[in-house]
Formats: structure tokens, C-alpha cells, sequence
């Protein structure tokens, strides 16, 4: 098991996480001493650059909460950028095979385990070349999340949670449901009986298997089915639902 593997279950339940979408540092600090396990900073569907990115990590920092960051794409430019800035574990979307899931990991390693580039005194997360000890840590302190969302990723599901390098495994439930033919429509039973089978292959192999709830509900459901780690929300949906239900309870006769 690695490091993060380890963190997940060292709780003995679900570790719980919130979508950070709103791409803003003070949004991410509000949620970051809320208490969280872990904040997901979406680099794929949010409106981030690399300079939001880093300022939200920064603005975290101080608290005891997990930083998790998504790459627009699994691609060895973002995962070198990503890490570089800091953000040591990364959320992959969309990976559909072993093949491309070790590939990802070979990007995420300096040679000669890999192949990711050397920015040494010029990256934030080796303290601009002071800690010496990052080239040949990096393997230990970086984590993979490879996303299982598609047709092909749950019929490669066994072959993907095998590969050496990749911590954990997390459903998304939107696109998967898209995948199988079920656009907008993730709670049908075809996706949900799915989404379970993923999860019994990924425990199986003794990887944690998270996933994005669509609900409050659907996030007991989830950890109640033994998903290691859940996001349980968005910062978005939190301001959105707040901000309609305020409305509506100020102008109820
Ligand atoms: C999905 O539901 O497809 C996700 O990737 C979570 O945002």
C-alpha cells in the first residue's frame, strides 16, 4: 500500500472531500479550515489557470486538510507543471487502460524510474532547489488517482488498479454514465450497478476506491457501500443552494 493509500484507511472510514470549482484562494481557505479530509481543485472543468491552481494550495496550506489536485488532462506537461507548483497528489481523468495508467505514472517520475522533467531550482515543491532530498523522494510523495468514467476504463478496471505507481482509483459517475448511454442520468441502475462493480474490482485489488457523490444522500449511499473516499460536495453547489434557498425563504408568505 502507499503513503496515500495508507492515509486513506488510516481513518477506518470514508475520508470525506469537497469539489473546489469557484477557482478563487478565498474560497479554497474558507473550505480548508471547515474540516475536510480532502479538497479536490478541479484544473479540468473549473475556470483555473496554473497561477489559481498555486494560489489555492498556498491559501490551504495552513490547514490539516489533503490537497488533491485534477489535471485537464493526463498528459506529461500537466503532471510536471502540477507537481512542480506543489501539489503532490493528482486526480487523472479519463484513463481508460493499464497501458495509459502506466504511462502516467512514468510521467510522474524522474529518471530513471520515468520520465518526468527536472525543474530543480525553480519548483516550488523542492523549495526552489533547497530541499535536496525532493529529486529522490518524489516517487514517495507523489500519489496517482486514475479516474475510471468510460466503458473501456470499467472493462479495464483489474488492469488499471494493478499498476505499480497508481495510489487509488475514483468513479465519475457523470461521465461513466455518459459512457454507457445514460447522458445526465448517473443514478440509473445500469450505471449504478456499474459504479458497484468498479468498486468491489478496485477493493479487490487493495486499492481505495473513491467517487464524486451526486448528494447528500447518494454520499451516505456511497459510504455505506464502502467507498474509501468520498467528495460529499462542491463549493459551487454550496453557494448556489444557499444562495436560492435564502431567496426562497425570504420571499415564503
Ligand atoms: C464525473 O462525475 O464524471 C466526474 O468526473 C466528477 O466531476
Amino acid at each position: 500500500m502507499s503513503a496515500f493509500g495508507d492515509w486513506i484507511h488510516a481513518a477506518g472510514t470514508a475520508r470525506l472531500g469537497l469539489w473546489q470549482a469557484l477557482a478563487t484562494p478565498y474560497t479554497a481557505e474558507i473550505c480548508a479550515q471547515a474540516g475536510y479530509d480532502w479538497l479536490l481543485f478541479d484544473g479540468e472543468h473549473a475556470p483555473n489557470t496554473l497561477q489559481t491552481l498555486l494560489a489555492q494550495l498556498q491559501a490551504a496550506a495552513p490547514y490539516p486538510v489533503h490537497p488533491i489536485a485534477r489535471v485537464p488532462v493526463g498528459d506529461p506537461v500537466h503532471i510536471k507543471q502540477y507537481l512542480d507548483i506543489g501539489f503532490q497528489t493528482l486526480l487523472l481523468p479519463m484513463v481508460d487502460s493499464a497501458a495509459q495508467a502506466a504511462a502516467l505514472v512514468s510521467a510522474s517520475r524522474f529518471p530513471p524510474r520515468g520520465t518526468r522533467g527536472v525543474a530543480s531550482a525553480t519548483s516550488r515543491v523542492s523549495r526552489f532547489g533547497a530541499d535536496t532530498s525532493y529529486l529522490r523522494q518524489a516517487h514517495e510523495r507523489v500519489a496517482l488517482i486514475a479516474q475510471i468514467e468510460s466503458r473501456a476504463a470499467l472493462d479495464a478496471v483489474d488492469a488499471i488498479a494493478a499498476v505499480e505507481g497508481i495510489d487509488a482509483l475514483f468513479i465519475g459517475p457523470a461521465d461513466l454514465a455518459a459512457s454507457l448511454g445514460h447522458l445526465g442520468d448517473p443514478r440509473h441502475a445500469d450505471v449504478q450497478a456499474a459504479i458497484e462493480t468498479a468498486r468491489a474490482a478496485i477493493a479487490a485489488a487493495g486499492k481505495p476506491a473513491g467517487i464524486f457523490a451526486l448528494d447528500l444522500a447518494d454520499a451516505r449511499a456511497k459510504i455505506a457501500q464502502g467507498f474509501a473516499f468520498v467528495s460529499i460536495g462542491t463549493d459551487v453547489g454550496l453557494l448556489a443552494n444557499g444562495a436560492r434557498a435564502l431567496l426562497r425563504s425570504a420571499t415564503e408568505t
